[in-house]
């Protein structure tokens, strides 16, 4: 297997990884995975990107040619450039950017939610240490994990997100797929599909997706009751994933 020297840096549990990687996948691109820490793999990550200041976030992809990119929309951006096209066609990029912008929407509420949980939550913490630390240390760092939300918290200046603010760009996906489960957004399956479907993991994540979403967290990520009133969204989200996992 080859991966023509590329790395993509992500966090596991993340829908805006998951999206750079559903779309590196879907043109078969192949690449090495990294799993992030915050602030433990920042330094790292900054010396291989090339980007001793200013904001950096995950996911990132590295390339051997001096590729350096730090955005999910352009890692998507860049997989479509490598594989020839089709998730981000020129003639929708303006629908496609609005679509993305209601991804980050979404996703930065979930985040919002996720940090908030984090806090109070001791087994929430204890899933967020680094997976290769050992079970005897996992109890007794838990507390730290603090350090990292407040770095966070402060980095995106986190406010508490309530339902009804989520509500009107589930309501734009309802409108688009008109009652039907398994229709693209855009008629044509594209990027604007992969952002809205990974960022409903701020309703309700999918049962299985991502993979590094471990169970307390796929727990703290659902808004049962916004969920409730979503299920067709929801659905049309489940068959996305399913689509991906056939392809
Ligand atoms: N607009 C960016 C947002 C990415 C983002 O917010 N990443 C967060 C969540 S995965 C992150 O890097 N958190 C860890 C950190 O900042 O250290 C994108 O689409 O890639």
């Amino acid at each position: 297997m080859t991966t023509h020297g590329l790395t993509l840096v992500g966090e596991g549990f993340s829908p805006w990884t998951e999206k750079a990687r559903w779309a590196l996948d879907h043109h078969r691109i192949l690449y090495r995975y990294e799993e992030y820490t915050p602030l433990l793999s920042e330094p790292w990550l900054r010396i291989r990107a090339g980007r001793g200041s200013g904001t950096i976030s995950v996911p990132y992809l590295l390339g051997g040619d001096g590729l350096s990119l730090g955005d999910s929309f352009a890692i998507a951006r860049e997989a479509d450039r490598r594989g020839n096209g089709s998730l981000v066609p020129e003639d929708q990029i303006d629908e496609i950017t609005t679509w993305n912008e209601r991804s980050e929407r979404l996703m930065r509420a979930g985040r919002a939610r996720i940090l908030a949980q984090t806090e109070e939550n001791r087994e929430l913490q204890i899933e967020s240490l680094p997976s290769q630390l050992p079970q005897a240390l996992r109890s007794m760092l838990a507390p730290t994990v603090r350090i990292g939300t407040a770095h966070l918290r402060k980095k995106y200046a986190v406010r508490p997100v309530p339902d009804e603010e989520l509500e009107p760009d589930l309501a734009a996906i309802r409108a688009a797929i008109a009652g039907d489960p398994s229709r693209p957004l855009l008629g044509r399956f594209t990027l604007a599909d992969i952002a809205m479907a990974t960022a409903l993991q701020a309703v309700r994540p999918h049962r299985s997706e991502p993979a590094g979403l471990l169970p307390a967290q796929r727990e703290a990520w659902a808004r049962p009751e916004l969920a409730a009133r979503w299920e067709d969204v929801l659905a049309w989200r489940d068959a996305m994933i399913r689509h991906r996992s056939e392809a």
